[in-house]
């Protein structure tokens, strides 16, 4: 596959790189990481996102290469520009968000770069998908380290892409091949410590209270298998957050014992919902997303849901305990007692 996107990048002249509204770490890894390979090969290259890097990723951008969309102004004749649109980190278009009318329009070449789950291919001319590889990221890293030198910004572009993805090495997808791969990119002078504290440890007051707010309203159902949390605009209102203070947030419950799929609904300034769901190994959480038209991974995946935010829980306890009861059909004896020492 990836020999495949290496011969279609080479017959490209102006590439314009883009990834799923509100960038995370793997989307904005992995489109620098590609930058840097193409830049590397005499090719004309553009980041656009929408709508621009999220505060606690600056860190990444500090060559100052990724452009905030900007419909009004400079990004006017965006569509016009490029020989080949690649979206990276995600399969489905309207994941764009406002940029989605410009790709839809572009006479460019459209092509994706992705390591989700997907159902039929669309609206791409062509796709580069492996739904084995941990992060987009990965997929760049093979993409170019048998092809050239990584630059130093480039080794940490794709670090910190790889850990975003796998939650710091903690996930099912943390497999030897990207412990060998994160090794090679120390090796070559990335500080693992540095970009731990540059990726989880600059939050602001704002988080820490609005993730107090959804654990205090957190329920359980499905005898403590089932967590969710839901916060809506009025929450967001009263403890000064937005969405880029909810980075982690869904992973919280996982820490209990017993429970097997985390959900976090938030409500959007549309009045839709947004669904993130966690599952820590036996729920598939991407066919309780596909249910709403979502998806992404077995044990990682979104949606969103029409509102009001009682129906949307409504809809979704329903989902996820009907799952839960075919990924659990005969009720699990109690968690064993750990024995002391
Ligand atoms: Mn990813």
């Amino acid at each position: 596959m990836l020999n495949r996107f290496a011969e279609f990048l080479d017959r490209q002249g102006r590439i314009l790189l883009t990834t799923h509204e509100n960038p995370d770490g793997d989307g904005m890894g992995a489109m620098l990481g590609l930058a840097h390979y193409l830049r590397a090969r005499g090719k004309e290259v553009r980041i656009v996102v929408s709508p621009a890097v999220p505060a606690f990723l600056e860190f990444m951008d500090s060559l100052g290469w990724v452009e905030a969309f900007d419909p009004q102004g400079a990004h006017g004749a965006l569509a016009a520009w490029p020989d080949a649109w690649i979206l990276v980190d995600a399969s489905e278009p309207t994941r764009l968000g406002p940029l989605h009318p410009l790709f839809q329009s572009t006479k460019a070449c459209k092509a994706c770069l992705d390591h989700h789950l997907k159902e039929a291919p669309q609206d791409f001319d062509q796709e580069f998908t492996d739904p084995s590889a941990s992060a987009s990221a990965e997929l760049v890293y093979d993409l170019a380290a048998g092809r050239m030198a990584l630059p130093l910004a480039m080794a940490e572009a794709l670090y910190t892409g790889v850990v975003d993805d796998t939650g710091n090495f903690r996930f099912s997808n943390a497999t030897p091949k990207v412990h060998r791969l994160a090794a090679d990119l120390i090796e070559q002078g990335v500080a693992p410590a540095r970009i731990y504290q540059n990726l989880y440890h600059q939050g602001r007051p704002e988080k820490l209270r609005i993730f107090g707010r959804a654990f205090d309203g957190m329920v359980l159902q499905g005898e403590g298998r089932y967590a969710r949390l839901s916060l809506t605009r009025a929450d967001f209102a009263a403890c000064g957050a937005d969405h880029d203070d909810l980075e982690g947030l869904v992973n919280g419950p996982l820490e209990l014992r017993g429970v097997e799929v985390a959900c976090l609904l938030h409500e959007l300034a549309d009045g839709r919902v947004k669904a993130s769901l966690r599952s820590r190994e036996g729920a598939d959480v991407n066919a309780v997303c596909k249910r709403f038209g979502g998806g992404g991974h077995r044990l990682a995946s979104g949606a969103k849901l029409d509102g009001p935010m009682s129906r949307a829980q409504t809809e979704m306890d329903a989902a996820v305990l009907t799952q839960l009861s075919m990924d659990f059909p005969v009720r699990r004896s109690p968690l064993p007692v750990p024995v002391p020492g």
